[in-house]
């Protein structure tokens, strides 16, 4: 364990407060396709606890509408109604509806400059997350990542480790050169499967969620104009995330390593 040399960011929850966007685009995908189903925020903050828009309505078909597994092919209905969902969550972002959260675009530009590798690790579909990053940093976003970790790529979803895992492996680093961030409890438990240090900035539909094991859990990365606050974990005078406490947090990591 050496050195920072690879920060690896979450999606959905952490570079933006995408999650209400998504029930909406399930709940105006359900009207496209005819299906009388609405998510509510309530049953939304439970439904996502099951990683993956597709495993979700899966789920959701076990638990309250198990009518539907006996007459559909359950994975068959979860692909076209998740493509529908896709296309209207992809609307959303190009209505500008999804900006990046506090000291995202900042940080990502931070650690370029100062030679860190940088990567997504996501359960969200490839084509969501190249949306995202289209409409939030540009044609040439996606050129910034060393390696993007999403939807499919893995057969195991949050909490397992296995995106971060392969994450890791395309960067050519190891777990301890690089610190995570995370906005979740499953995706605290997979970067810690993979051997990370975390970073969690709590979302919407993550507080109250168990962080035991990340190295500090803040409200957001912060900006100068929008100091954040730290709920646990030490960051000294610092009010937002800059390379400097990133680089802090990991020697942290390392001498505790021994
Ligand atoms: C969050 C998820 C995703 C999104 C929906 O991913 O679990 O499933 O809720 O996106 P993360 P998709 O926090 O790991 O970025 O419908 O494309 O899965
Ligand atoms: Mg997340």
């Amino acid at each position: 364990m050496g050195e920072l040399r690879g920060v690896i960011f979450d999606v959905d929850g952490t570079l933006a407060e995408t999650e209400d966007a998504h029930r909406v685009a399930f709940n105006r995908a359900f009207s496209e396709l005819g299906f009388g189903w609405q998510w509510g925020r309530l049953l939304y903050r439970e439904l996502l606890w099951v990683a993956g828009g597709k495993e979700r309505l899966i789920h959701y078909w076990r638990t309250y509408q198990p009518a539907v597994l006996e007459r559909e092919d359950p994975q068959a209905l979860a692909a076209r109604i998740h493509e529908a969902k896709s296309r209207h969550f992809a609307a959303m972002l190009e209505q500008g509806a999804v900006p990046l959260r506090p000291g995202a675009k900042r940080l990502l530009a931070e650690l370029g400059e100062a030679g860190i590798r940088l990567a997504l690790a996501t359960t969200a579909s490839r084509a969501t997350v190249e949306a995202l990053v289209l409409a939030d940093l540009g044609p040439e976003g996606i050129s910034r990542f060393a390696a993007i970790g999403a939807g499919d790529c893995v057969p195991a979803k949050k909490p397992a480790p296995d995106v971060y895992r392969w994450v890791l492996e395309r960067m050519g680093l190891a777990a301890g050169d690089c610190l995570a961030i995370e906005d979740s409890e499953n995706g605290l438990k997979s970067a810690r499967g993979a051997g990370l240090e975390v970073v969690i900035t709590l979302s919407t539909y993550t507080d109250g969620q168990d962080f035991r094991g990340a190295r500090a859990v803040l409200s957001d990365l912060g900006e100068p104009d929008h100091p954040m606050r730290v709920i646990s974990g030490s960051a000294g005078r610092k009010r937002w995330v800059d390379v400097e406490l990133l680089r802090r947090w990991h020697e942290q990591a390392v001498r505790s390593e021994g």
